[in-house]
């Protein structure tokens, strides 16, 4: 058993006979109450299920295994003469609960790379797709058609038992985690460089190799998908993507059905999609205003007119979050210490400074504060990733390392397959008619 796995065995075979004891002692408890609104609204709070690889504070932000993004900056293990932390780092935490060490990580990095073969016929299924089909769609059936190799699939028709069904969803999560970054590259530089690839690089770490692999060289572009791939990986279980994989899984579905699902949920505007939209509002407002140095004034005036217009400020908002979002801090930080004049950037800034009063302004707004999706594309485009129809792909390579991290948990823990209650709107008439 590899060195991982051995650790996740031990740990989650406690806490499973820990939370078995817990169901059948204090099965009865009350973990909190459910409010009409919350029933209207997309059950905002509802604590309805375990997450153990991050948790999220509407202040402090996203807390992956107690520790916050500054925190992990500083403890993470980095490559040799970088300085933000390999995401490979962050995956050991999840899984795991401890800090890894150098060692650990350079050992999962060469995991990975071992397992990341891609089948011919995930290229041919891609190839078969129009070029300019949108990436998050080839990233999905990229997804589905790596479904054959499914390890859980394959030992759940010969009779499986359920004790193993957390070894070989971690062998899948492991190998699906591995050929992401390979499909994901692919499917940019088939939509956007004619399809000339990029061989990748196997001395490199996971997201460097993604990086050389995108084809954009240099240092600091390699550095900023370290960051970036671990800041975007975990934001607890109830977000529609994490949400989407648990529930998919808990039917016993494998990782790649359960993954694809969740890719599916990112997809949407309101959630992953976010990013490729806020770079698309800041290139309209450009062309709209006819300058790429719009004064504060004239920024305040197109956020206005977006809003009169029946839209959202793409980037800002959280259903969660009541603050400036740690990850916008984290990227703003890299910007700080990596780019000079930039008009994108400055216009991020810019914006960060404008929208927040004129969305407290409207008085229904619970936050006006950036969210994660509201810095990333202009960063991207200053290194030259300036195709924002991709950058909901980079969000789901990332993405992958938080749930599937969970989704080993979910599977180690025996957790039941999730079957809320629905009521009809004539059931809730009835059932407030005498409040
Ligand atoms: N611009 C304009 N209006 C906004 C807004 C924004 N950025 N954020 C919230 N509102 C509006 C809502 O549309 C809603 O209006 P309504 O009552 O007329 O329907 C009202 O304010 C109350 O919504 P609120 O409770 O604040 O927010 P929700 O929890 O319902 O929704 C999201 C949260 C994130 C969906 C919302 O803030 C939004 O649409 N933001 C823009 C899209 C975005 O950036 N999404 C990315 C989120 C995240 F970081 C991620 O998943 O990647």
């Amino acid at each position: 058993m590899d060195p991982l796995k051995k650790k996740f065995f031990e740990k989650s075979q406690v806490l499973m006979k820990e939370l078995k004891a817990l169901r059948k002692e204090k099965g009865d408890v009350k973990v909190g109450e459910v409010n009409l609104k919350q029933v209207l609204t997309g059950m905002r709070g509802v604590k309805s299920m375990v997450w153990e690889t991050s948790q999220l504070d509407p202040i402090e932000g996203i807390r992956f295994r107690g520790y916050s993004i500054p925190q992990l900056k500083e403890l993470l293990p980095t490559r040799k003469g970088d300085s933000q932390p390999l995401p490979e780092g962050l995956f050991w935490l999840m899984l795991v609960d401890e800090i890894p060490s150098q060692k650990d990580v350079e050992w999962l990095s060469d995991e990975w790379e071992k397992r990341a073969y891609i089948p011919a016929h995930t290229s041919k299924v891609l190839e078969a797709l129009p070029e300019d089909t949108h990436p998050m769609t080839q990233f999905n059936i990229a997804i589905m058609s790596l479904q054959t190799e499914s390890i859980f699939a394959k030992r759940y028709a010969e009779g499986m038992s359920k004790n193993d069904y957390w070894d070989a969803s971690y062998e899948d999560s492991m190998n699906l985690i591995a050929k992401l970054p390979r499909i994901a590259a692919y499917i940019y530089r088939r939509s956007f460089h004619g399809g000339k690839h990029i061989e990748p690089d196997t001395s490199l770490d996971w997201a460097g190799n993604y990086a050389h692999m995108l084809g954009i060289e240099g240092a600091d572009f390699k550095s900023l998908m370290r960051l970036y791939l671990t800041i975007h990986a975990d934001h607890e279980g109830g977000n529609a993507s994490a949400h989407t994989v648990h529930l998919i899984n808990s039917t016993l579905s494998d990782v790649y059905n359960s993954f694809a699902g969740g890719m599916n949920s990112l997809a949407g505007p309101l959630h992953g999609l976010a990013n490729q939209e806020v770079l698309k509002f800041i290139l309209e407002l450009i062309e709209e205003l006819g300058t790429s140095k719009p004064t504060k004034e004239q920024l305040a005036a197109y956020v206005q007119k977006t809003l009169d217009s029946g839209k959202v400020i793409p980037g800002y908002g959280h259903a969660v979050l009541r603050q400036p979002d740690p990850r916008f801090i984290a990227q703003k930080k890299f910007a700080e210490e990596f780019i000079e004049n930039s008009d994108h950037v400055q216009i991020v800034w810019d914006l960060f400074d404008v929208v927040p009063d004129i969305l407290d302004s409207l008085g229904k707004v619970a936050n006006p504060w950036p969210n994660v999706d509201a810095h990333s594309g202009a960063i991207l485009v200053h290194y030259g990733l300036s195709e924002y129809q991709y950058y909901t792909v980079l969000f789901g390579v990332s993405r992958a390392l938080g749930v599937l991290a969970a989704t080993t948990w979910s599977r180690a823990l025996g957790f039941s397959l999730e079957r809320p209650k629905s009521v009809t709107s004539e059931w809730i008439k009835e059932f407030v008619k005498n409040d």
